[in-house]
């Protein structure tokens, strides 16, 4: 079956889905964007990610012609056509076409777009062993330079921390902030296990807050495991009992060593595990219908 891409109102196909080399979303990274999930039919989190999008897109002052509600409907109509089971959808919208100045008052309508496809894993070898990832000296965006929680176009903060970290033969970077706290990775946020207490970085360190990671906290507590947003240096993840990843992409990662230091006992750790399986089970069951 032909790929059915969502362009301004169309279908079309992945040949006929072209932008304009005047398009903001490309010249300045001005836009704004989700990447989400479907599981055995089902979208996981779409209210959810439809919800962050427009705050996005609120904060970059950029109004999507389209209402949230109507929004989601395409998006539902969109992973209809395409018919995969288990697939990965990216919505995108941009400032859309202007001049070759900043001013986004030039641009008049923003482009929106729906890929739907299928879902590129890491390899397997990360979630059977766990991974090693480094932190990098690119410092995440301070929230009053380009607020982190805003999921926009222009990536290359993460981008810049993710070549330092394949410079070095790593897959994952671990950014920090200026003070050289813990804030997230490139693309996932990132939890430790710590006296038996999961924890996980509070808002204001500056990364943006993830809906895996909303999930993660949300099983945590249903399981009794103790669940605390705080602080987290270094020197609190190298000692750290466990660590592990989340992201819509790369749902639980375990991660068992950092700057060459082994967490834990360097497997994947029982907690880790116990939510692990426990996200298994809610991905199957939950999520919003397409098929
Ligand atoms: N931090 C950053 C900077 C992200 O881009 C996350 C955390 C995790 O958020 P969610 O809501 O997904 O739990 C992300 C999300 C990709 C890809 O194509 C990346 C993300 C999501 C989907 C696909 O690499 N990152």
């Amino acid at each position: 079956m032909e790929q059915k891409i969502f362009l301004n109102g169309e279908f079309v196909s992945k040949k006929e889905a072209r932008i304009s080399v005047y398009d903001h979303g490309l010249l300045y990274g001005d836009g704004v964007f989700e990447g989400l999930r479907s599981y055995n039919g089902r979208i996981f989190k779409l209210q959810e990610h439809m919800d962050r999008l427009y705050k996005s897109a609120k904060y970059i002052c950029l109004d999507i012609p389209l209402k949230k509600e109507k929004l989601i409907e395409t998006v539902i109509k969109t992973a209809h056509l395409n018919g995969y089971t288990d697939c990965y959808i990216r919505v995108v919208v941009t400032r859309g076409e202007g001049d070759l100045g900043l001013d986004p008052d030039k641009c008049s309508n923003p482009t929106i777009f729906i890929i739907v496809d299928k879902i590129v894993l890491y390899p397997d070898k990360f979630y059977k062993e766990g991974m090693e990832v480094i932190t990098v000296p690119t410092q995440r965006n301070a929230s009053h330079n380009l607020e982190p929680q805003v999921k926009s176009l222009n990536y290359l903060n993460n981008i810049l921390a993710k070549i330092e970290a394949k410079n070095a033969g790593f897959e994952e970077a671990i950014m920090l902030n200026r003070e050289g706290f813990i804030t997230e990775c490139t693309g996932d946020n990132i939890f430790i296990i710590e006296g038996n207490v999961l924890k996980t970085p509070p808002a204001y360190m500056g990364f943006l807050g993830g809906i895996t990671r909303k999930v993660v906290m949300e099983i945590a507590e249903k399981l009794s495991i103790g669940v605390r947003e705080e602080v987290i240096s270094r020197y609190n993840l190298f000692n750290a009992q466990e660590c592990f990843l989340t992201g819509t992409a790369a749902e639980i990662i375990p991660i068992v060593k950092v700057d060459g230091r082994i967490i834990g006992d360097g497997k994947i750790g029982n907690v880790t595990n116990k939510i692990r399986t426990a996200f298994k089970k809610l991905i199957e069951k939950e999520g919003t219908p397409y098929l």
